[in-house]
């Protein structure tokens, strides 16, 4: 048979033995075996535009924070949003497809199945990150897609969260939900006239070091600082970890990732006490903050802080507005939380959590159901999302004096500077330092909203991680039988204690959690629920 697309899969043959699975963040694992995966991907993103009538499906070639022999790649549904589930198990299934005939026989299935028309247009966006790897991939993409017959937007180099902008704003294009102009200049023009806007005159204290953890962030972040208002009159950002010259560099000694497995600062980094500084990850979809106390100990101000930061603004926000009554607040997190964090969002915020299983899409359907859902795990993916009700009546809403004209202003700009389609660090970055700057907060008085338990995370090699499962958001073993029985044992032991064992959706291991009153017994709680897993 000599159809384009089994001449497309022949010329990038499977590895023999190698199982490929669609998990949380795509596929990911060594670039050197990934050519085929990404050929396969491409057929799969033309059908699924296919199949939504022509819309744009966004193709990402980035393996996040991993190390720089790595790639990966995801999909993007039209709004921005993480591709769906059923087509995550058919993108899974076509990339352990062997040959050019079942690859071709499987495309067709596929269409039969869920009566896509394959005569309708097929429109895809790729772009990469800065990984050495991405060049080759990007060809492998594009034979897939050239074969399908799809129309190819190429965007070059993107941060992950702009290529999702880019998708939600070539589908919204011309209609009233209109998102923004889907070019590079419009994603920095948006997010600067917002944080503009939303600063209100106000100016952070202090610069704000920025480690781009040498990837595709930082030659964005230099160029969306040419559209921020001058560094005199707001802030000023000093740019450090931007090599991407040298591929690999990339997340080695820096990053988001770096700095909260090792809770400390990138060793390169040169910043004085009380310096606010934040690391992004590889692709920009996560950012954590941190600084050095006047004792020079570190301090992290993740993900968790980063939520209950932002909350608590909007929520002082909308009740100045005078919505209150209508518009209601809530945060989602995932059990990694920190237990000090959930509480002071109940008790202290006084508003409602949610916990979901580990993954971004999990928290980012969570938040769809809330008038104002702020989600963050706490490693620094999260972003909020406004319900179409609550954006309406903000948009709407007729301030009935100057207090509440202010409010909703600052509201407003803050639904302009959040990128609402995924987690943007940049964004969130922007949303942080505008918050700080109303607050008149530096980074001690955002640390003493309330003090972290003591945790540990450990990775728990294990032979076979399928075994164990869980329930409660991951926060209870049903499997290995009797397992959580003792897990429970242990936790009592402790004060404050709080314990989970789940599997890795992204590692070969099993991940370990433990919290409590001291560090002492939270390494201790740790070690003994891992021995308890092995
Ligand atoms: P796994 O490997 O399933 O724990 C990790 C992170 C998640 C999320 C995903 C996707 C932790 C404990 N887990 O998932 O939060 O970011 O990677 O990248 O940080
Ligand atoms: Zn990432």
């Amino acid at each position: 048979m000599s159809d384009p697309i089994v001449e497309a899969v022949q010329k990038h043959p499977a590895p023999e033995g190698l199982q490929y699975t669609y998990g949380t963040a795509g596929f990911r694992t060594k670039a050197d075996v990934l050519d085929s995966v990404l050929t396969r991907v491409g057929l799969v993103a033309a059908l699924r535009s296919r199949s939504l009538k022509g819309k744009w499906i966004g193709v990402m070639i980035t393996a996040s924070h991993n190390p720089p022999e790595d790639n990966g790649v995801k999909l993007v549904e039209p709004l921005g949003n993480m591709l769906q589930e059923e087509w995550e198990v058919l993108s899974t299934e076509m990339a352990n497809k062997a040959n050019g005939e079942d690859v071709f026989k499987f495309y067709q299935d596929i269409a039969a199945k869920h009566k896509i028309d394959l005569k309708a247009p097929a429109r895809v966006v790729v772009a990469r990150d800065t990984r050495a790897s991405g060049a080759r991939l990007l060809g492998c993409v594009q034979d897939g897609l050239k074969s399908a017959g799809a129309e190819v937007k190429d965007y070059g180099f993107l941060t992950t969260p702009q290529l999702h902008y880019m998708v939600r704003c070539l589908n919204t294009e011309g209609t009233k939900d209109a998102y923004g102009t889907p070019t590079e200049k419009g994603y920095y023009e948006k997010f600067g006239a917002a944080f503009k806007t939303a600063l209100k005159g106000k100016k952070p204290s202090g610069g704000l070091t920025v480690d781009c953890a040498n990837g595709v962030g930082g030659p964005k972040l230099v160029e969306l600082i040419k559209y921020l208002p001058p560094k005199d009159d707001a802030l000023e950002i000093h740019v450090v970890n931007d090599n991407v010259i040298k591929p690999e560099s990339l997340n080695v000694d820096c990053g988001a990732d770096f700095v909260k497995t090792n809770q400390r600062a990138p060793p390169s980094s040169k910043t004085g006490a009380g310096d606010r500084c934040c690391s992004l990850d590889g692709d920009a979809d996560r950012v954590v903050f941190y600084f050095k106390d006047s004792s020079n100990v570190f301090r992290l101000l993740d993900g968790d802080r980063i939520a209950t930061l932002v909350a608590s603004f909007l929520g002082d926000q909308v009740r100045l507005a005078g919505l209150a009554d209508t518009i209601k607040i809530g945060v989602v997190q995932t059990a990694y939380a920190n237990g000090a964090a959930t509480q002071y969002v109940e008790q202290h915020l006084k508003l409602k959590v949610d916990c979901t299983p580990t993954g971004v899409k999990h928290l980012h359907h969570a938040a769809e159901k809330l008038d104002i859902g702020v989600y963050f795990e706490a490693n620094g993916h999260g972003t909020v999302i406004f319900s179409t009700d609550t954006l309406d009546q903000i948009a709407r809403y007729e301030p009935k004096n100057p207090g509440q004209a202010e409010a909703l202003s600052v509201l407003r700009a803050c639904i302009d500077l959040i990128n609402q389609s995924v987690g943007d660090a940049l964004s969130d970055m922007l949303l942080v330092e505008v918050v700080l700057a109303h607050k008149n907060w530096g980074p001690q008085e955002w640390l003493s909203t309330y003090t972290d338990l003591p945790n540990r995370l450990l990775k728990v090699l294990v032979n076979d991680r399928t075994i164990f499962k869980t329930t409660d958001a991951e926060r209870k073993l049903t499997s290995p039988e009797g397992l959580q029985k003792q897990i429970d044992a242990e936790v009592s032991k402790v004060r404050q204690g709080r314990s989970f064992a789940r599997a890795s959706g992204t590692e070969d291991a099993v991940r370990v959690y433990a919290e409590a009153a001291t560090k002492a017994e939270a390494e201790d709680l740790a070690r003994k629920v891992a021995e308890l897993v092995k």
